[in-house]
Parts: structure tokens; C-alpha cells; sequence
């Protein structure tokens, strides 16, 4: 024991002593009980307000050293920030965990059993959410300007539980009984218009200029909640808005005598920031969705103008002081807006406000997928927002008859290819090309996406504008992905290297020199175990299945999606479960398959995969006459916080998309950094993992993206594969019979549907025979003890790159070229 942590060194770190102190007092004078009343929801809410005592004087600090700096600072705009628990990492980040611990067990407490308390944060959907939860975490580490905004949305992703092996949707609340993060600034709210009408009106000056008529109004409350970064220097915020209905407007139909109507009014307004749309990558189209992105940008970009106005009196300088990111293209709606406040109510000219505009966007893509390219229909933007639909129109006009026509002249059909209005049946706004127009740089998130973003998706416009598209590779947080969730693997390198490795993930690279020696890989791979035994504790208790932490720990943990191909794990694990039962001596090791993962709810394919996954479970894990070789686990409600227990003890991180569709995934990376061996294609970054770690430490497959692209090309026939394949012909036509669903044949058969009448869009046939492989591969590398624990050592040295500070230190230098303040 006793051994050596990272700990982030704070001049204003309490001791157990005092931290003891502070818990006590804030029971009573906070939470308004005591010790021996208080149950372990106050007295987490006391440790939370303990740690605010210190991190709301560094939030002051840094606001304070941003403004006598006036600072140029990055606005990340974002509808998603997957936060997860905040406690033991602001204990962490603070540099007072081991303090906490300390103090909570004289108390008579476990820290764990109270940190349990806290509900997750989970006001995004997956990797896009959580990165800019990663993102804002390292902006604060490296001591950047920089404010998140986003939407404080009263019910983040469903709670999802499983009946009967079916997905079960529930409404997530966490915050009903109040959160500690979170501070109100009432002295902060912002007023949006929404709806009516635009009128054209000459000044004396016999100037035309646009008065927008706003139908209604809804206010924006801000709640912020304190993002602290390594060692605390700085404090930055995240800014999430509340809709409210807007006072006047209450008031006006109350003293009409209409009380019920002004309640209606209200539960609209409301309705706002109610709850996050739960579609990964699959865009709906719905007003709501369109009425929340346009209420967080107004309210942030008024925040931004607000805070820019206290230092300068006219907009000369904003595109020096203020660079806004854009998470993807949800908060497109910001560049009209911008424009629209720039020119109807500053009284700027066009070409000064779209030089500034211009200067101040800059966009991040992150999927190529064609159903999650937002577009928005032409009469909802007029319906809702009649100005911003105008002054698209007008940039859309000057792209097309400027550039469009200087660099193809007289070309009406690369016009029409490339106008932000796509005509048809229902004329719509493509939002991803309104970006690119406008903003200076547009990026990509792993070196082959970037790629393809310029190849694929934009092609005419990177001949347009080059210099414009940029990579900035994905990275995680090595604060919350290994220092706070693999508290043992953490004080080992600490041992190695010294404390500075949650700063500089590189440093880890020094455990490669030890990655043959016999001590190191037994204590390395002790670590490993001893988390399999805590996972296997989880498993327990949430699915009532044992399962043997000696077996491959062998985990796909993400958004259910056709892409991602949860599935063609399913085929494979069909596969060996018939090898199982047609040879009793089938060599094999014990063999653990966990899945966690959310489907969207109203997709009935992702769905059937959740059930087809259980239904599974339940036949393999009670079926004797495999010994136990084989275990189906389906861990319900995938989210942050399980993630984290589930990386450290990964043996096998399954990242088996079809080349050419996952933008980057971020959980490849996590896994990798707790030492898990990728099995995967080569698809987003888990290209640069490879070539990170080394090709012979990870397991690759399949066909890479450009044979996806001339499979397709050539007319891709699953039935082949079907026909040529017997194990494949076997384990699909055994999804149509009744072994799994018994008495009710056929509640297995979409899948295998799907992948012969539907086309099977992402290829998992033609990927089987080589996955299957690759399996063998793994299962034959896993008696090596040696070789496979140096492997897993060299994997968790090895991917130091992917740390999110990097990630930001990139877009620092390619995009947003911010400077560091130090507050005192
Ligand atoms: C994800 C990508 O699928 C993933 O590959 C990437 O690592 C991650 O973003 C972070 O860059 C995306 N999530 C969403 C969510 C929505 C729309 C598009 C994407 S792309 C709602």
C-alpha cells in the first residue's frame, strides 16, 4: 500500500482536519441537519459545498484575471455536454481527494458510498457530449479563456432500464433534489423573440433597414456550473441556459383576466430546455429541436456581446476578443443571429458584419453519416424565425453569384449542387454548408475523417477555399479516464514516472522500457485483474450473472447504431456458441462479452439488436453444456458513470464500425489507456491508435474504406456471403427459429432481415469471415500471458497523444490562437 499519487498540488488544499471541519459545519448550516441525522445525500451535498468553498474563490479569480486581461477567449457552443459525475473529480482536480477520503472515514463514512449519491450529468447523447465535457475540462487544465454554452436541459439522456429484455425508456432527473454544482445568475438572464413577422422600414435618412416583430418571447436563465481544471489555478465556467416564460408577457395576459392561459404560455416556454433530444447522429426535423438550438445560441451570443461591450464601444476588435466554436452543426443558427444583431440592431453594413462573422465562426464536423447532416425545411425557418431565414438567403445569394460564379462560371449546376437551399418538394436549409461558408476554418476529428470531410463531404469547397479544412484528432481527459477511475493503475505510473503524467500523458511512455519485465507485467496485469473482480461485483448485482474475472473481458460500450455494427458481434458470439455446442472440446478461453449501450428510442432495429443481445444472454449464460465458457452480459443504462468502471477492466475494446463511418470514437482511446487491446477496423482513430501502439498490438479486420467504397461500387450482394459462408448461413437462419425467444419464433428475424433483404448497408457479412479471425487471433494471443500482458502495457504507454489537452494545444495553434491566463 502507501503507495505514491499523482496529487494536483493546491496552495489552498485543506487538510483532513479542516476538510472534517467544513463537512460538519455545512451539514448544519447548509443542509440544516447533523451528523447523526444527515443520510448520505447530505452529506454528499456537504463534501460538494466543503470543495466549493475553494472552487467558487478560484471561478472568482479566474473571472477577475480574464477581465483586467481582456482576454481573447473561445465560446464552444455546444446542445451537448455529457458531464458525468463531478465530485471525485473536482476532489481530484482540486488536489483535496485523498483530504475527503480521509475526512469522511473519520466520520464514519466511505467516500464511495457518498460520492454514489450524485447522479450523473448526462446532458449529452455519446462521444460528441462527452468530448466537449473532455474539451472544457483541458481548456481550464491549460489555463485558456474559455466559456462552454450549452442548454440546462431539466432531463438529461433516458434512464434506460431492461424488461423482458427490451429497452424501457425512463425520464432522467438529475437535479429533482437539487444540485451543488450549479449556481443561478438571475443578474444574467436574456430575453429571445421567436416567430411573427419582419417589416421593412425607411429611416429619415431614407435608409431601409428590418425591424423583426417577434410573435413571442421566452427568457433564458443562466445556471453555472464550475469546470476546474487540473491543480484548480483555473476555474472556468460552463454556462447552461433555463427557458422561462418571459415576465412581461405573463403579465400582459394575466391582468386580462386570462390566469389558465399565462399558465399555458409558461409550460411552452418551459418546454424549451425540458429535455434532450435522444438521436445520435439521426436528425428529426422536429421545431422544438430547431427552437432550442436558435434559444441557446441568442442567449449565449448576447452573453458574448454583453461581456464584449464592457471593454469596447464599437465591433472593430470582436473577432479579435471572441473566436466561437460550433459543436457540429446544432448551433448554426448563431451565424444569422450574429448577423441579424450586427446589422438590424448594431447598424453595421453587411460586408462589416460578415467580415466579422467570418472571422469569428469557426466549425467542427464530426460525422459523415447522410442521416445526421442537418437540414432544416425552408417554412419552418420562416415560421420561426423569419429574419435569420432572410439573411440566409442573402449569404446564400452572395456566395453563389460571387465566388460560385467566379470559380465556375455560368455554371447553374454546380450552383444549385452547392446553394445552402436545397431545392426539391420541400425546400431546405443545409446547415453544415451555411457553416463552411461562413467560417474560417472547419475541421474535422481524426486524421481520416478530416480527410474524408474534405474528399466526401465538401469536395468543391475545399477547391474553393483549401486552407480552410483542418484535423484536429480527438483526445480524453486522462484526469477522469485514468487518475479518478483507475485510482491503482494511476499510482503505478506515478511510481514510474512522477506526478506530472495527468498533464503530460507522454510521459507515460516510460513503462514501455518495462514492458517485457516479469514484476512489471505482473503488477500491471494484478491491476487489470483486480478491476475485472470489482466489474464482475457490477455485473453481479445489476444482471445476476456470475462471471469469471480469469475469462476475456471482451467490451463494446456505445450508442447502438447499424454503423457501429453491434451486431456482427452478435454473429460472431452465435458462431462460437454453436462451435461450443458442436465440439464440448472447442479450445477456447473463457470468453466474457459485455455490451452497454443505448438505442434511440424511436429506432426499431437498434432496439430489436438490445433484445436480440439479452435473449441471447439468457440462453448462453444458463446453458451447462458449455461450461461457462461463454458469457452474454447486457449492462443497463450505459452512461458515464459506468464507463468508468468498465475501461479498467477491458481486456478487448471492440471497435468494429464499418470503415469509413466513425468519425473518430473516443472510447477506442479510453480503453487503450487502461490497457485493453483494440479489436477493430480501420476506421476514425483507430488508425492512429495503430499507429500509435503499434500494428502488432492491436487486432485489425476487415475491409479498410476504400474497399468499402469499391464493394459498394461494385453492387454489393450479402446473399453471396450468405451462401458462401456455412457458419454465417447457420448463425443467421437461427435468429428466424425459436432457441432464443422460445414459443415465439421470429422475434430475432429483423435482424437477419436487415442484413439480407435490407442490403446490409455496413457490410457486417462481408466483414464476418475476417472478424471471426481476428477473434481467433485475440483468443490465441490471450494464452501468451507474457506476450498479451506486454501488449496491454504497451498499449496504455502508447497513446499519449490522445490526451484532450493535446486536442486543445492543436486547436489553440490551428484555429483559435488563445493565450494562456494565469489568475492569481
Ligand atoms: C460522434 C461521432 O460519431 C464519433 O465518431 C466522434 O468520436 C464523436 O462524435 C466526437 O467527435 C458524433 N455524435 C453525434 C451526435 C449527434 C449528431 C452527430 C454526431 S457525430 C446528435
Amino acid at each position: 500500500m502507501a503507495a505514491k499519487k499523482a496529487t494536483a498540488k493546491n496552495a489552498l488544499a485543506l487538510s483532513k482536519e479542516q476538510f472534517k471541519d467544513s463537512i460538519v459545519k455545512h451539514l448544519r448550516s447548509t443542509l440544516g441537519t447533523d451528523e447523526a441525522r444527515a443520510n448520505n445525500q447530505a452529506w454528499w451535498k456537504a463534501t460538494c459545498s466543503a470543495v466549493n468553498e475553494l472552487v467558487f474563490d478560484r471561478l472568482t479569480e479566474t473571472s477577475k484575471a480574464n477581465a483586467e486581461n481582456d482576454s481573447r477567449a473561445v465560446h464552444y457552443l455546444s446542445l451537448e455536454f455529457l458531464m458525468g459525475r463531478l465530485t471525485v473529480n473536482n476532489l481530484h482536480n482540486v488536489g483535496v481527494f485523498d483530504a475527503a477520503r480521509d475526512a469522511l472515514t473519520d466520520l464514519g463514512k466511505d467516500i464511495n458510498d457518498i460520492c454514489d449519491e450524485e447522479p450523473d450529468m448526462a446532458l449529452g447523447n455519446g462521444g460528441l457530449g462527452r468530448l466537449a465535457a473532455c474539451f472544457i475540462d483541458s481548456l481550464a487544465t491549460l489555463n485558456y479563456p474559455a466559456v462552454g454554452y450549452g442548454i440546462h436541459y431539466e432531463h438529461g439522456l433516458f434512464r434506460q432500464e431492461i424488461q423482458g429484455g427490451r429497452q424501457i425508456e425512463r425520464p432522467d432527473s438529475w437535479r429533482e433534489y437539487g444540485n451543488p454544482w450549479e449556481i443561478c445568475r438571475p443578474e444574467s438572464i436574456q430575453e429571445v423573440p421567436l416567430y411573427g413577422y419582419v417589416e421593412t422600414v425607411f429611416g429619415e435618412d431614407g435608409k431601409m433597414r428590418k425591424v423583426w416583430h417577434a410573435g413571442r418571447q421566452i427568457k433564458g436563465v443562466p445556471w453555472d456550473i464550475p469546470v476546474v481544471g487540473y491543480e484548480a489555478k483555473t476555474v472556468n465556467v460552463l454556462r447552461l441556459w433555463e427557458s422561462k416564460a418571459a415576465d412581461f408577457f405573463d403579465w400582459d395576459v394575466f391582468n386580462a383576466g386570462g390566469y389558465v392561459d399565462s399558465q399555458a404560455e409558461k409550460s411552452q416556454a418551459e418546454a424549451v430546455s425540458k429535455v434532450l433530444y435522444p438521436n445520435d447522429e439521426s436528425e428529426q426535423g422536429k421545431e422544438l429541436r430547431l427552437i432550442q438550438q436558435y434559444f441557446f445560441c441568442a442567449c449565449s451570443l448576447k452573453d458574448i456581446i454583453r461581456r464584449y461591450k464592457r471593454n469596447h464601444t464599437d465591433f472593430s476588435q470582436f473577432s479579435k476578443q471572441a473566436v466561437i466554436q460550433l459543436n457540429d452543426t446544432h448551433p448554426t443558427v448563431a451565424i444569422p443571429e450574429l448577423m441579424r444583431i450586427l446589422i438590424d440592431e448594431e447598424g453595421l453594413v453587411w460586408d462589416d458584419a460578415w467580415k466579422i462573422c467570418s472571422e469569428t465562426f469557426a466549425y467542427t464536423n464530426h460525422t459523415l453519416l447522410p442521416e445526421a447532416l442537418e437540414k432544416w425545411a425552408v417554412y419552418l425557418f420562416e415560421k420561426v424565425l423569419p429574419r435569420h431565414l432572410e439573411i440566409i438567403y442573402e449569404i446564400n445569394r452572395r456566395f453563389l453569384e460571387d465566388e460560385v460564379e467566379a470559380k465556375w462560371p455560368g455554371n447553374d449546376e454546380m450552383k444549385r449542387h452547392l446553394s445552402i437551399i436545397e431545392e426539391g418538394e420541400t425546400r431546405m436549409v443545409r446547415m453544415a454548408f451555411l457553416c463552411v461558408v461562413t467560417c474560417f476554418k472547419t475541421n474535422g476529428v481524426a486524421a481520416m475523417h478530416s480527410e474524408l470531410v474534405k474528399q466526401d463531404l465538401f469536395p468543391e469547397f475545399c477547391e474553393l477555399w483549401p486552407e480552410r479544412f483542418e484535423n484536429v484528432t480527438n483526445g480524453v481527459t486522462p484526469r477522469r479516464w485514468l487518475l479518478a477511475c483507475n485510482e491503482e493503475l494511476a499510482s503505478m505510473y506515478t511510481d514510474l514516472v512522477g506526478d506530472q503524467w495527468p498533464r503530460d500523458l507522454t510521459l507515460l511512455s516510460k513503462a514501455n522500457e518495462f514492458a517485457d519485465d516479469a514484476k512489471f507485467q505482473k503488477k500491471f496485469m494484478d491491476i487489470k485483474h483486480t478491476k475485472k473482480v470489482q466489474l464482475a461485483k457490477v455485473i453481479k448485482d445489476l444482471c445476476d450473472v456470475e462471471v469469471d474475472p480469469n475469462a476475456i473481458f471482451d467490451i463494446q460500450i456505445k450508442r447502438l447504431h447499424e454503423y457501429k455494427r453491434q451486431h456482427l458481434n452478435v454473429l460472431h458470439i452465435l458462431a462460437l456458441y454453436r462451435r461450443l455446442l458442436e465440439n464440448p472440446n472447442y479450445e477456447m478461453n473463457k470468453r466474457v462479452f459485455i455490451f452497454g449501450a443505448k438505442a434511440a428510442p424511436g429506432y426499431k432495429l437498434a432496439k430489436d439488436i438490445i433484445y436480440a443481445i439479452n435473449k441471447i444472454a439468457d440462453k448462453v449464460n444458463n446453458d451447462e453444456r458449455i461450461q461457462g465458457k461463454l458469457k452474454v452480459v447486457f449492462l443497463p443504462n450505459y452512461r458515464v458513470t459506468l464507463a468508468e468502471k468498465l475501461f479498467p477492466a477491458a481486456d478487448v475494446s471492440e471497435q468494429i464500425s464499418t470503415a469509413g463511418y466513425e468519425a473518430s470514437g473516443t472510447g477506442n482511446m479510453k480503453f487503450a489507456l487502461n490497457g485493453a487491446l483494440t479489436l477493430g477496423t480501420l476506421d476514425g482513430a483507430n488508425v492512429e491508435i495503430a499507429e500509435e501502439v503499434g500494428d502488432e498490438n492491436v487486432f485489425i479486420f476487415g475491409l479498410n474504406c476504400d474497399e468499402v467504397k469499391a464493394l459498394k461500387a461494385a453492387g454489393y450482394n450479402p446473399w453471396d456471403y450468405y451462401y458462401g459462408n456455412p457458419e454465417l448461413k447457420a448463425v443467421l437462419d437461427w435468429l428466424e427459429t425459436d432457441y432464443f425467444t422460445p414459443g415465439a419464433p421470429g422475434e430475432l428475424a429483423s435482424i437477419k432481415q436487415s442484413l439480407l433483404e435490407g442490403g446490409d448497408p455496413y457490410l457486417c457479412l462481408a466483414d464476418f469471415a475476417s472478424y471471426s479471425e481476428a477473434h481467433i487471433a485475440v483468443d490465441k494471443m490471450y494464452s501468451d500471458k507474457k506476450g498479451w500482458a506486454r501488449k496491454a502495457i504497451i498499449n496504455s504507454a502508447s497513446v499519449g497523444k490522445f490526451n484532450s489537452d493535446r486536442s486543445i494545444e492543436d486547436y489553440v495553434d490551428r484555429i483559435w490562437h488563445l493565450e494562456k491566463v494565469m489568475p492569481n
